[in-house]
């Protein structure tokens, strides 16, 4: 009998949600999923499909969809996540729509999960008087499957970034589901109220553990646990800590991330802040991935900045919006792969999100967006004006505007002046809102077990060896 994946409260029948969900759960995110090296991966736009970083892979592997093999050709990691997308010869007939609503907004939606890892093994037995506490990871798969659980939390962790965290209660349904090695990958769906349609919110990342009875570690192991009375798992700074309760697992964000996924799907190749010192233009690099880049630059009266999009191929552009932060579009242009976007009333001290429209490449379309934190006079780019800016400023008085240092030509005339350091010195003091956000994270003392997988189709059926105890705890 094949196993299956994904662990479930309810049951530990192998056969036991492995067609697509029905009912209140239909069209949950099941028709997006396909295979890749026997792990998860979901379509996200013509000719591309999102899963794990940590799943390895190469160009040339295998994307099976709807039972049609598609040839890999072109992999695009996140630099600031656990997120990987890749770009396949030929073109899905369907393509999953991703979060369109602010990052920490999943938090109380409850989820699909889709996998194609580990069926339920052992009972593991917890407290004084034995009782059931969940179920150790059992023998491989390579099947996929689904279940539900409910975002519990946003989850910050130190490496990974942003994470969706869903708890294994025992009073939730009999789908309640729980995540082992083999679910990496796959897919988290949330029912956005906003839209009304299930959306693409989370990969498949990692679980807590592994536990241990003993608060030395010994004897370790790995387990779907809605039950931890007395366990202790790794601390994030070493060492054992008692176990979040239940144990829960985890999905990169996929909203925090969505530059990333639209600016890959689209072939961006740069989109950056450009201003005229003189005759010459200076761009500020504004990254898709990781921290906004900063604009130090003066406005001028108006508050007018200029943002240019360089695609790989020509686009077609409906209109852009600023989508957060306070400024206007004055105008727009589209000129082959250039989207020429200037804007006016760009205020100081904050980020604002600029978004173009229905990008459209005659292959692929989505919107594609660029964040852009704006911080006059903030020449070294680290979120604050004091005397370090005035310092720098002043060292390049009566040089000329290079490409290394035309940041301290703070009011873009073309020239490194008296006029720069009255500048940076009047807007001393000021400084971007800490990015630094309070939730709820119930498991922030313990690290994270992320699944640990070869790179290479793992064999159906066969049990991994157990990792030496720390081997994958970071
Ligand atoms: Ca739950
Ligand atoms: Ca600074
Ligand atoms: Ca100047």
């Amino acid at each position: 009998m094949p196993l299956r994946a994904v662990i479930l409260y309810g049951t530990g029948d192998p056969t036991a949600n492995t067609t697509a969900p029905t009912g209140a759960l239909a069209g949950s995110g099941w028709q997006y999923e396909g295979a890749f090296n026997g792990l998860g991966g979901t379509v996200i736009a013509t000719n591309y499909f999102i899963t794990a970083k940590h799943i390895g892979g190469s160009v040339g592997n295998i994307f099976v969809f709807n039972g049609v093999n598609y040839t890999t050709d072109a992999a695009f990691p996140d630099p600031s996540s656990d997120l990987q997308i890749w770009r396949v010869a030929g073109n899905f007939p369907t393509h999953a729509p991703v979060f369109s609503s602010a990052p920490g907004s999943e938090v109380n939606l409850g989820l699909v999960v889709i996998g194609r890892g580990r069926q339920r093994g052992s009972a593991v037995t917890v407290g004084d008087d034995s009782h059931l506490g969940g179920w150790l990871w059992g023998s491989f798969d390579d099947v996929q499957r689904w279940g539900t659980n409910v975002v519990g939390s946003i989850f910050i962790d130190s490496t990974y970034g942003d994470l969706l965290r869903a708890p294994f209660n025992s009073d939730a349904g009999p789908n309640e589901a729980h995540l082992a090695p083999g679910d990496s990958g796959g897919a988290v769906f949330v029912l956005n109220p906003a839209t009304n349609v299930w959306e693409l919110a989370g990969i498949n990342l990692a679980a807590d553990g592994p536990f241990s009875a003993s608060q030395t570690g010994a004897n370790s192991f790995d387990a779907a646990m809605f039950d931890t009375t007395g366990l202790f798992v790794p601390g994030a700074v070493g060492g054992w800590v008692s176990a979040p309760n239940p144990s829960a697992f985890y999905a990169t964000e996929i909203a925090v991330h969505r530059g990333f996924i639209e600016a890959t799907v689209m072939g961006l190749s740069s989109v950056v802040s450009r201003k005229m010192h003189g005759n010459t233009a200076f761009d500020v690099h504004l990254p898709e991935s990781g921290p906004p880049g900063i604009e130090c630059r003066s406005g001028g009266m108006t508050n007018n900045y200029q943002l240019v999009f360089t695609f790989a191929n020509d686009v077609s552009v409906t209109n852009a919006i600023i989508s957060s932060g306070a400024g206007s579009v004055s105008t727009v242009a589209v000129q082959g792969n250039l989207v020429t976007v200037n804007l006016m009333g760009v205020m100081n001290a904050q980020t604002i999100t600029l978004t173009l429209k229905n990008v459209n490449d005659g292959i692929n379309i989505s919107d594609v967006e660029a964040k852009m934190s704006v911080l006059v006079a903030d020449t070294n780019a680290d979120r604050s004006v004091d005397s370090a800016d005035i310092t720098n400023t002043k060292s390049q008085s009566g040089s000329a505007v290079t490409e290394s240092n035309f940041r301290k030509d703070i009011n873009a005339d073309g020239f490194l002046d008296s006029a720069d350091i009255s500048l940076v010195k009047s807007k001393s003091g000021t400084g971007l809102p800490s990015t630094s956000v309070t939730l709820s994270a119930p498991v922030g003392s313990t690290s994270l077990r992320t699944f640990p997988l070869p790179p290479t189709k793992p064999r159906p059926s066969a049990i991994l060896p157990r990792k030496k105890s720390g081997e994958q705890r970071r």
